[in-house]
């Protein structure tokens, strides 16, 4: 079944060295949404603990040579999963490709992942403005795939105070993040329900009750 209402996608830069290419992730969205499902059995979904000691509000999982872990000790990349004591599911094939096409379209070629970190968020699930500063080199570009329920993402300056910028994002959608902005703060404002597009009355169940974000990283 092709989930998506329209098949066109575009592509802008939106502010400086950050690409929006609206609804790119049709191209493959079976194969895509086949990789998700597996990725979610071999390595459940899982609240982590803030190094404060709170249950992030967003579900977790990874794929790929690294996943990003959090729990009293901090924040960092881990070849293996706690949950499971195992490595990591493998990248699904569609997903290595989506990323690297995407970061190609927008001027990045030669981006070769080898982190894939799958964000759930649930009706009321939100990110607080943060800064992505456990990988090892901020040049390489960072690739975000939108799927399910529509967001608004928040993109900040480098300081926290620096007001805001709200760019949403709909199902399919991804965004691609080069240099510069690498190390700018961002977040995810709570998800609301009933921001069903067209494009979601097609949908599945899970997808009209869940907003899941793919972002790829060189995190080693
Ligand atoms: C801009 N996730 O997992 S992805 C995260 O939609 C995270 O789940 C959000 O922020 C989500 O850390 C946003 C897009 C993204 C990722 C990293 C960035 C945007 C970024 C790093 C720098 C600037
Ligand atoms: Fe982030």
């Amino acid at each position: 079944m092709d989930l998506f209402e329209k098949n066109t996608t575009a592509i802008q830069e939106i502010l400086p060295e950050v690409w929006l290419l609206t609804n790119y992730a049709a191209q493959n969205e079976p194969a895509i949404l086949q990789g998700l499902a597996s990725v979610m059995t071999q390595a459940p979904l899982r609240h982590m603990m803030t190094p404060m000691g709170f249950a992030m509000s967003a579900a977790m999982t990874n794929c790929g040579d690294l996943g990003w872990v959090s729990d009293r000790k901090g924040y960092r990349y881990n070849a293996i999963d706690p949950n499971t004591n195992q490595p990591w599911p493998l990248m699904p094939e569609s997903f290595m490709a989506l990323a690297k096409q995407a970061a190609s379209a927008a001027g990045f070629n030669g981006f070769l992942p080898d982190a894939c970190l799958v964000n759930q968020y649930k009706v009321g699930a939100s990110m607080g403005l943060h800064q992505d500063k456990n990988e090892v080199d901020f040049n390489q570009p960072i690739v975000s795939v939108s799927l399910g329920l529509s967001a608004v993402f928040l993109f900040g300056g480098l300081l926290r105070s620096d007001k805001p910028l709200k760019v949403p994002l709909a199902h399919g959608d991804v965004l691609v993040w080069g240099g510069k902005t690498r190390l700018n703060f961002h977040g995810i404002l709570p998800i609301k329900a009933n921001q069903h597009s067209k494009l979601n009355a097609k949908l599945e169940d899970y997808f009209n009750e869940h907003r899941v974000n793919l972002t790829f990283r060189k995190a080693g």
